[in-house]
């Protein structure tokens, strides 16, 4: 069901579901409360047959993230709390990108530690001109602790990530863009517009395709070559349990728009 959140916006529009990040004041840094907030609506999210894609932005014109929140960093006291409170944002953020439907970040300004960390959980990562991005861990004498090393070297290879999380470096969304770390740069009055209309293209997609497309390209870059054309040989036959497939292939000869229903 859908709820009120504390720190979250979610908007349903058609198949569309928007979740905005809402703590402008600190920039939308990551509090516990927020995460948690967020698990819930991506449990919302996977389990809502009616909801087809979803748009994951920053509130206000300065921030998508601004990182995790620095004042309750500064009060763990541990190692191991700080390793918990790792995994569990790490598993909160393992399940947006496991969600089997497609995840637009729509960034609208600074996407730094952990807001990096989770435009990197999207399928595609929109950027405004305004945007930038930045693993700043290291200013603070640690290191990116939700997926920051891991997904970014797999993003845009070991030394640009190594770069980035060394020197702490802030970089613009075009040059993020020439990484492959975004997708693409619209003016920051677009950025919207543009994530709505993508969002409106993929939810008229085929759901079971859309899902096998994510699965092979995230399980196959794991494995090698020949392990990752077999697992996509098998997604490609389990879509052909569908009655979508069907669809799109009669439209075809019908010469006519398919209309997918999700089955
Ligand atoms: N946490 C808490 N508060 C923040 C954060 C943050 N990450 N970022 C900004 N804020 C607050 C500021 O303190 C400020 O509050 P106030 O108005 O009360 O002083 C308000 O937001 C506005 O920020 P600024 O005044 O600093 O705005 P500027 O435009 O001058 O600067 C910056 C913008 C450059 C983004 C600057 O705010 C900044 O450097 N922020 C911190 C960025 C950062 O270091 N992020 C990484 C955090 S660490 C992390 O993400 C680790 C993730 C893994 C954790 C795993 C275990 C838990």
């Amino acid at each position: 069901m859908m709820e009120t959140y504390k720190h979250l916006l979610v908007e349903k529009s058609d198949g569309t579901v928007m979740v905005t990040l809402n703590r402008p004041k600190v920039l939308n840094a990551l509090n516990v409360e927020l995460l948690e907030e967020l698990d819930q609506v991506v449990t919302w999210i996977q389990q809502e047959e009616s909801v087809r894609a979803v748009i994951i932005t920053g509130a206000g014109e300065k921030a998508f993230v601004a990182g995790a929140d620095i004042t309750e960093l500064r009060q763990i006291e541990t190692s191991i709390e700080a390793e918990q409170k790792a995994l569990r944002g790490q598993a909160i953020f393992q399940k947006i990108e496991d969600l089997t439907k497609p995840v637009i970040m729509a960034i609208n300004g600074f996407a730094l530690g952990g807001g990096c960390e989770l435009a990197m959980c999207g399928d595609m990562i929109l950027a405004s001109d305004q945007a930038s991005f930045g693993q700043p861990e290291i200013n603070l004498g640690v290191i990116p602790g939700y997926g920051g090393t891991q997904r970014l070297a797999r993003a845009i290879g070991r030394n640009h990530a190594k770069y980035l999380c060394m020197t702490g470096d802030r970089i613009s969304a075009q040059e993020a863009y020439q990484l492959g770390l975004v997708q693409k740069v619209v003016p920051a009055a677009q950025l919207m517009d543009e994530a709505k209309r993508l969002a409106d293209q993929l939810s008229k997609q085929a759901p079971l395709a859309l899902h096998f497309i994510k699965k092979a390209i995230h399980n196959g870059v794991e494995v090698d070559l020949k392990n990752g054309l077999r697992m996509e040989a098998s997604y490609f036959g389990l879509t052909f349990h569908s009655q979508d497939r069907m669809e799109g292939m009669d439209a075809f000869i019908e010469k006519r728009r398919p209309h997918f229903k999700g089955n």
